[in-house]
């Protein structure tokens, strides 16, 4: 009896106490708007100003960090004269239109220079380390252009919780993709996962929710200030 008891218990511990969820629908700059226009600071990560080139894994941004999931890309997307160097190793920062995959930050801007996006490079796929440097967040949003329209089927997961599996969207498909996490939390793993080599995809306009510092987190700080003052008195 004791031993179920305690079973019950380790079972409710080691179940997630939060309930992350996903929602993807089509990408268009309203329904962008009205996903980020409600997050009370957006921590935005659009690959504008960088150039073309491939990343090498744990490509560090403001949002965290990216890698690849393995595989050697070795699709046109990798073979077609760029002007950089692409062995399919790695994931790159692109521009123009590859295969259907476009910036999606020249429709929110109306600005048709804003073309870079993150591309998997035709490689298994895209691993994203979420941080904002040690703030919290809750909810993020990003854009997903030419997922799975040449026979790929992609898992997306948050650890190793499968949220979503998603296969044969239209070529050039763009989609607005929003997890929330159910809870603050100070990082996060995200998988975009394909179950097999050039079908390749791109990420972009990530928007991720900072959340503002609890009032028991400044009421601490206003504890160590007033120490701090309490020292500098006493010094
Ligand atoms: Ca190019
Ligand atoms: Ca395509
Ligand atoms: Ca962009
Ligand atoms: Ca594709």
């Amino acid at each position: 009896m004791k031993s179920l008891i305690l079973s019950a218990i380790f079972t409710a511990l080691s179940a997630p106490a939060f309930a992350v969820s996903v929602s993807i629908t089509d990408f268009s700059k309203a329904s962008y708007d009205a996903a980020v226009g409600s997050m009370s600071t957006a921590i935005i990560q659009d690959f504008e100003g960088t150039t073309e080139m491939m990343v090498a894994d744990g490509y560090s941004t403001n949002v965290g960090s990216f890698s690849t999931l393995g595989g050697t890309g070795s699709g046109g997307t990798v073979n077609d004269p760029d002007d950089f160097f692409n062995d399919g190793t790695m994931l790159a920062l692109r521009d123009g239109n590859v295969y259907g995959r476009t910036s999606t930050t020249s429709v929110l801007s109306g600005d048709s220079n804003d073309d870079m996006f993150l591309d998997s490079n035709d490689t298994l796929g895209i691993k994203w380390d979420v941080s904002l440097g040690g703030s919290m967040f809750d909810r993020l949003v990003l854009t997903l252009t030419d997922a799975t329209d040449v026979g790929a089927t992609m898992y997306i997961k948050v650890g190793d919780e499968l949220l979503e599996t998603i296969s044969s969207y239209v070529n050039a498909a763009k989609k607005l993709v929003e997890i929330d996490f159910g809870m603050m939390v100070s990082s996060a793993t995200i998988f975009f996962e394909n179950n097999r080599r050039n079908d390749g995809f791109s990420i972009d306009d990530i928007a991720v929710s900072q959340v503002p510092l609890p009032a028991s987190a400044l009421l601490l700080l206003g504890g160590i200030g007033g120490l701090a003052g309490l020292r500098r008195r006493k010094g």
